[in-house]
């Protein structure tokens, strides 16, 4: 396709209730979206970075701007372009994989309407429904912790994720293992401990947990080694997991025996298809991660979680887990697990009115 223009669109979207993790709580989400105009017709991606950098280097302003002013002008000068020549046009600019994620995503679903293959169908999807777990957030106190829960578990959700920090551990996760009995559980710390922490953390061995995500920095590999080694959970590398060649080496050196995959994070769905292929040779299990993606988002997520190694419930969670109106139709839980769109590309619709009606500045447009 010829790449004619690129949109920048500018959401804020409420959430239905505060997300509170171990770096912050979140209110609303503060969403870039991407429009790419070309030849063969419109295709839109998400951009899953937060409105600021304490989750990642990467945030909103910087994903615009890098947009702006590198990628939409590489894009906008380049010949014939496709979703696979994406990365190789972008790689003169050094990172931002979430603002060249959210570009090639726009990228692939414009082609892949054209040609009218879905996202399931050219990701090598073999489920036509994916099994679903849901993130809970740090509460003021365990009786809400515990409410919250039980919500998610009467709505269906085959799998609990506990956000983790340091005094908010050992205590909430006991509780609701007592609550849940079997039903799958599993925590995740983003960062929030050090290695002074390991004989604590060994404290979780007790609650028979599916795994412990990102106890320690992104850029430390070695701690979740030693950490591996001192406890029975497995532990899981989400923020680490910046590319295949990380995840292989992660993998390798025993810090991670279950990798989180984020398409949203690692540069795009096909860096995520190919961590996924080698995950699989290297017979690591993984799980689709979420980074709180509107239907636009979500709905690639979802059918990414549909290949064959994603056999660990993921944080696909239905659309009302976050959003009590969401930019597209919405996506329902049923029986635990949300179907994947068949139609071409994402198969979902972005509500545009819905889209100007909660954006919080004008469209920028780049030709
Ligand atoms: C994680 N996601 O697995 C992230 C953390 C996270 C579902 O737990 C705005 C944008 C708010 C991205 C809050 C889940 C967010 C966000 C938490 C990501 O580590
Ligand atoms: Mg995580």
């Amino acid at each position: 396709m010829k790449v004619s223009a690129i949109e920048l669109h500018r959401v804020a979207l409420p959430l239905v209730r505060p997300f509170e993790t171990s770096f912050g709580r979140q209110v609303a989400r503060d969403v870039l979206l991407v429009r790419v105009r070309s030849n063969v017709g419109d295709g839109w991606g998400e951009c899953v970075a937060m409105a600021d950098p304490v989750y990642s280097s990467e945030y909103v302003e910087g994903c615009e701007a890098v947009i702006r002013d590198y990628l939409a002008p590489a894009l906008l000068a380049a010949g014939d372009v496709t979703a696979k020549s994406v990365a190789g046009l972008l790689r003169f600019v050094i990172g931002h994989r979430m603002a060249k994620a959210a570009v090639e995503t726009a990228v692939l679903d414009a082609q892949l309407r054209s040609e009218g293959v879905s996202f399931g169908q050219y990701f090598g999807a073999v489920n036509e429904a994916v099994d679903c777990g849901v993130s809970v957030g740090i509460s003021d106190s365990i009786d809400e912790l515990l409410d919250e829960v039980q919500l998610y578990v009467d709505a269906g959700y085959r799998r609990i994720k506990l956000k983790i920090k340091p005094g908010w551990d050992l205590e909430p996760v006991r509780a609701v293992r007592e609550l849940i009995g079997e039903t799958l559980l599993q925590v995740d710390a983003n960062t929030a401990y050090t290695e002074a922490d390991i004989e604590h953390l060994g404290r979780l061995d007790d609650f028979g947990l599916l795994l412990i995500e990102q106890p320690f920095v992104e850029d430390d590999i070695a701690t979740h080694v030693t950490l591996a080694n001192a406890i029975a959970t497995p532990v899981c590398l989400d923020e680490s997991i910046l590319n295949a060649e990380v995840a292989i080496d992660a993998i390798q050196r025993g810090a991670t025996s279950i990798v989180n995959i984020k398409a949203g994070c690692v540069g795009g769905y096909l860096e995520a298809v190919r961590i996924h292929d080698v995950c699989a040779e290297l017979g690591v299990p993984v799980w689709c991660g979420g980074m709180l993606e509107t239907g636009i988002g979500r709905a690639a997520n979802v059918a990414l979680a549909a290949m064959e190694n994603f056999t660990l419930p993921g944080d696909t969670s239905a659309s009302d887990r976050y959003f009590a109106e969401d930019l597209t139709e919405p996506f329902v839980l049923v029986d635990g697990r949300l179907s994947v769109p068949t139609g071409p590309g994402s198969g979902v619709e972005v509500r545009e009115d819905l889209v100007a009606a909660l954006s919080s500045r004008r469209v920028l447009t780049l030709r």
